[in-house]
């Protein structure tokens, strides 16, 4: 399936956004929560975007296939597939953006979960305006090893050469890259890891758009660029365990009404 860069949705679709939940062995708290969540979500749109970030570590669609690497990435990619196919041949359409976690996303669960890959950058037309819809992480200039990383992995000689070799040495080289990033954050300043805001309006422009709806921040709420021009971030998830037995956990997500984006906040 060729990723669509571009999307015409009526006018009354309200489409709901969400991103950067992260789902898998870091949080197994997030998982439930989520999926509760997602049920209600799926049964009040007819149109659904992913804007990347969905799992934490995705190394490559044949983890499916087995049970024992990532056993709670695998559950709760299982789960989500089954609850996006049923919507996506009953009623509605779904979309997804790859993040910097998730950019491996293949053909195979494409298929099993009705999810169309969007491009890096997509334009949505919507209620007579035009939205940029992307994961984020490439308008974050200001942070060339990250970017430096992004070219690597996002190369296709690179993909071909890390899909061939077994889960068990994909999900080493994973753990490390996380282990790297981890330690590099520590030490960068907290605008670096933002995105840039003159690249942003630069897009936004190039677009032609009214604005831009983007994840992978977790710096939730809207900024504006410039007179008339607002940037979205959507929330990312999160859980922790509480005092009580029930795990506190918190995210959100973004619903596109013609009278514009709303931010709404669940937990
Ligand atoms: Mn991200």
């Amino acid at each position: 399936m060729k990723p669509l860069s571009s999307l015409v949705l009526d006018d009354a679709s309200e489409p709901l956004f969400f991103s950067d939940v992260h789902l898998g062995e870091e949080c197994p708290l997030l998982t439930e929560p989520f999926l509760a969540w997602l049920d209600e979500a799926l049964a009040s749109t007819h149109t659904l975007f992913v804007l990347g970030d969905l799992f934490n570590a995705w190394i490559g669609d044949d983890l499916l296939k087995q049970d024992h690497l990532y056993p709670e990435t695998v559950r709760a990619a299982k789960a989500v597939c089954q609850k996006l196919k049923a919507f996506t041949e009953s009623k509605g359409a779904a979309y997804f953006v790859a993040g910097n976690r998730d950019f491996l996303m293949g053909q195979d669960f494409f298929k099993r979960s009705g999810l169309q890959p969007l491009a890096e950058e997509c334009l949505l037309q919507f209620a007579g305006h035009r939205w940029l819809l992307c994961h984020g992480d490439h308008l974050c200039i200001d942070d060339q090893a990250h970017q430096d990383l992004r070219e690597k992995l996002l190369s296709p000689a690179w993909q071909a050469e890390f899909l061939a070799k077994s889960l068990a040495s994909r999900a080493d080289f994973a753990n490390s890259l996380r282990e790297k990033s981890q330690a590099a954050k520590a030490m960068k300043a907290e605008e670096i890891m933002d995105v840039n805001a003159q690249e942003c309006l630069r897009r936004v422009h190039y677009h032609a758009c009214i604005g831009l709806i983007h994840g992978h921040t977790h710096r939730p709420g809207n900024y504006p660029l410039a007179e008339d021009t607002m940037r979205w971030v959507i929330p990312d998830w999160h859980a922790s365990h509480s005092d009580t037995s029930t795990p506190h956990y918190a995210g959100g997500y973004l619903r596109l009404t013609r009278k514009g984006p709303e931010l709404i906040q669940v937990s």
